[in-house]
């Protein structure tokens, strides 16, 4: 079984918001394309308390219940069967989707037969990166969409350096013609 993870395609990291990744709604179009050839669509949501020590590294970003938090209008989250929150504590960064609170990412993945993770969303250097090496570390066989993915760049090597990561823990990288 295939399953599709959409890590944070949420306001404040898209154009606008409070944390925003270059181009990061370029990502949206890409995901949307991809949902008809998985069995299983999950998605992450950075969701943080209002005051946390994530905030001491970044701007706030991601508040519980607010708009910033909520997902990219156009993404098509009504084909999204569960979200995982994560990040959800005051001493806790929540990289990666591994990390939810509400459910057990793992647990629920394995449960539905899930083998094989494609890993999409932002940003590629930080949540992408956590939950795709969490993933290959937990025995999945892990790709990550490229055209699907986007980084912060605070250095403009990021983005590369994060995947040439990846890709030595195991991942493969693929495009979006190749899912
Ligand atoms: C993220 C920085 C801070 C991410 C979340 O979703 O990649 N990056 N919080
Ligand atoms: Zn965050």
């Amino acid at each position: 079984m295939k399953g599709l993870l959409i890590v944070d395609v949420q306001n404040d990291f898209c154009p606008g918001g409070a944390l925003a990744v270059p181009r990061g709604d370029m990502v949206v179009p890409v995901i949307n394309s991809l949902m008809s050839r998985f069995n299983v669509i999950v998605a992450s949501k950075d969701w943080h308390p209002a005051n946390s020590v994530h905030f001491q590294k970044w701007p706030p970003h991601c508040v519980q219940e607010t708009r910033g938090a909520g997902f990219h209008p156009e993404l098509r989250s009504e084909k999204i069967e569960q979200e995982f929150l994560k990040g959800t504590r005051d001493k806790d960064d929540g990289y990666s989707a591994f990390e939810a609170t509400n459910l057990d990412l793992e647990l629920y993945l394995k449960e539905k037969g899930v083998t094989e993770i494609f890993v999409t969303g932002l940003a590629t250097d930080y949540c992408v990166k956590a939950s795709a090496l969490d993933a290959a570390a937990r025995g999945f066989k892990v790709f990550v969409v490229r055209d699907a993915v986007a980084a912060v760049n605070v250095d403009p090597a990021d983005g590369d350096r994060a995947l040439t990561e990846m890709v030595k823990a195991g991942v493969t990288i693929v495009t979006s013609v190749d899912v």
